[in-house]
């Protein structure tokens, strides 16, 4: 058995994909709010009704009936974020709004009823919209104050609920959509590498500042860091290529070197020192930063290539970022390119680099579902195309396990259809379970169990052994 028994099998959602709800019990508007079209489209001034997030999959209504149903695969663990701006509507109150804190008392009541672990995100792409338009988000200093509040606030009311937390989600994606990722208001084009550098050190200094916190108020939690982990093959073996490579992993290991070591690292010493790039700090953040995440977790869907010159092939779509194209390899309905052995690669890489325990928070494949009735008049969807691209990755977790990797647990994404993340569309789902709901906003949001439902149900009910069988 190369899964241990305390294996951590689960999925993961985030709170702006699937609560909808976005304005109840006080809730504050967030960046999603006013991100009808994801990352691909332009913000609104106000919500628009086409946004798909304002309703989701209406979570916040429903979890109890969505907990049941993971608690039904045997989920022991559960991905999920608490939206910031319930509990601070603005980001910058003094006191947290109350019925925000109860609604994830609840929810949280009901993960332990159904003998489901919480894990949250405290931070997924869901700054709240006033810091964003008011202090131009994490550019400012001051949003470190804010947070820790609400870090404070949610350790103290949650103190003997949630022991697995997390800071950012794919943190690193503040270089590539400072919005989503920063909540940084001003426009990407007008932000310097500088300003992204400075972002990315008042995230660390709030994650460093967040994990002091937890452990202090619940010595027995621990707290990850979160990146998302697209790591790149050189394109050929010619040795510049290859250094294009290295080069491409390290703008995303750079985000998990100074969460999970402590310290900033000597290659991006030397390229501020090169740029004349000056990062304010200010006393005592860089002992801060010692205060080091306890698991090291990234979000997996694909791999990609790189080369020293990227015009000579063509491109790859991806996960926010994306390379050149992988001509070895197959990809999804919306050109990510499927690679399970990325995945091994990538859990000894984490591991070969930090020696700590890992936590694959995302993985999946999302596909247009169609729902259909099967022999017993049940509605379904016959998915075996994401039951094979689950199988396949969970085969290469193994694999890694087996080389010694130590994995807790791994979180299928978008357990339940979510509204996407890069394109906001509805259409493009992960889930074991089908939500009934169109793209144009239709739908009586039913729930409906998936053929990879009970796939995952025997996975996990056999610590993984039936991934050994023709199924
Ligand atoms: C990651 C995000 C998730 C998620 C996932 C799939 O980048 O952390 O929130 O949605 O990607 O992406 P998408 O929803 O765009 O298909």
């Amino acid at each position: 058995m190369s899964f241990p028994n305390n294996f951590l099998w689960g999925g993961a959602v985030a709170a702006n994909q699937c609560e909808g709800a976005y304005l109840e019990d006080g809730k504050g508007l967030s960046i999603q709010d006013v991100m009808p079209k994801g990352v691909v489209g332009p913000v609104t001034p106000e919500p628009v009704a086409e946004n798909l997030k304002l309703t989701g999959i209406d979570f916040y209504h429903r979890y109890e009936e969505d907990i049941r149903l993971l608690s039904q695969m045997g989920f022991r663990i559960f991905r999920m974020s608490i939206a910031w701006s319930r509990i601070f509507p603005k980001g910058d109150e003094e006191t947290p709004n109350e019925k925000g804190l109860a609604f994830y008392d609840k929810v949280f009541d009901t993960c332990k009823a159904y003998g489901i672990e919480p894990m949250v995100t405290l931070s997924h792409y869901e700054t709240p919209l006033h810091l964003a338009k008011t202090y131009d988000g994490w550019r400012n200093r001051r949003l470190i104050g804010f947070f820790e509040r609400y870090c404070r606030t949610v350790f103290h009311r949650y103190k003997n609920k949630v022991k697995y937390w997390m800071t950012f989600n794919e943190i690193n994606a503040l270089w590539h959509f400072p919005l989503m990722g920063a909540g940084i208001w001003t426009p990407k084009d007008q932000l310097t590498e500088q300003d992204k550098y400075q972002a990315a050190h008042h995230e660390f200094v709030a994650s460093a500042l967040a994990t002091k916190l937890l452990h202090e108020i619940i010595p027995d939690a621990k707290m990850g860091c979160m990146v998302l982990g697209a790591l790149s093959y050189p394109m050929t073996p010619r040795p510049e290529d290859m250094i294009a490579m290295m080069e491409a992993d390290r703008n995303v290991m750079f985000f998990s070197d100074v969460q999970a070591r402590g310290y900033y690292p000597s290659y991006i010493r030397k390229r501020w020192e090169k740029n004349d790039i000056r990062i304010k700090m200010e006393p005592g953040d860089e002992e801060l930063l010692h205060h080091t995440a306890d698991y090291v977790s990234f979000s997996y869907y694909m791999s990609k290539c790189t080369a020293a010159d990227c015009s000579l092939y063509s491109k790859g779509a991806g996960n926010l970022t994306s390379g050149v194209k992988n001509p070895y390899l197959e990809e999804s309905e919306w050109g990510w390119q499927i690679d399970p052995a990325g995945l091994r690669y990538t859990l000894n890489y984490f591991y070969d680099r930090y020696q700590k325990p890992l936590f694959v928070a995302e993985n999946g494949l999302g596909a247009v579902d169609t729902l259909v009735t099967d022999d017993t008049g049940h509605l379904t969807v016959k998915d075996d195309y994401r039951i094979k691209y689950l199988k396949d990755h969970l085969l290469e977790v193994e694999k890694a396990l087996e080389e010694g990797v130590d994995v807790m647990g791994y979180a299928a994404w978008g357990c339940i259809d979510v509204v996407s993340a890069s394109t906001a569309q509805l259409k493009k789902r992960y889930g074991f379970i089908y939500v009934d709901r169109n793209e144009d906003g239709s739908g009586t949001l039913a729930r409906y169990k998936k053929k990879s439902f009970h796939w995952y149900q025997q996975v996990i009910q056999t610590n993984g052994a039936s991934l050994h069988s023709d199924q």
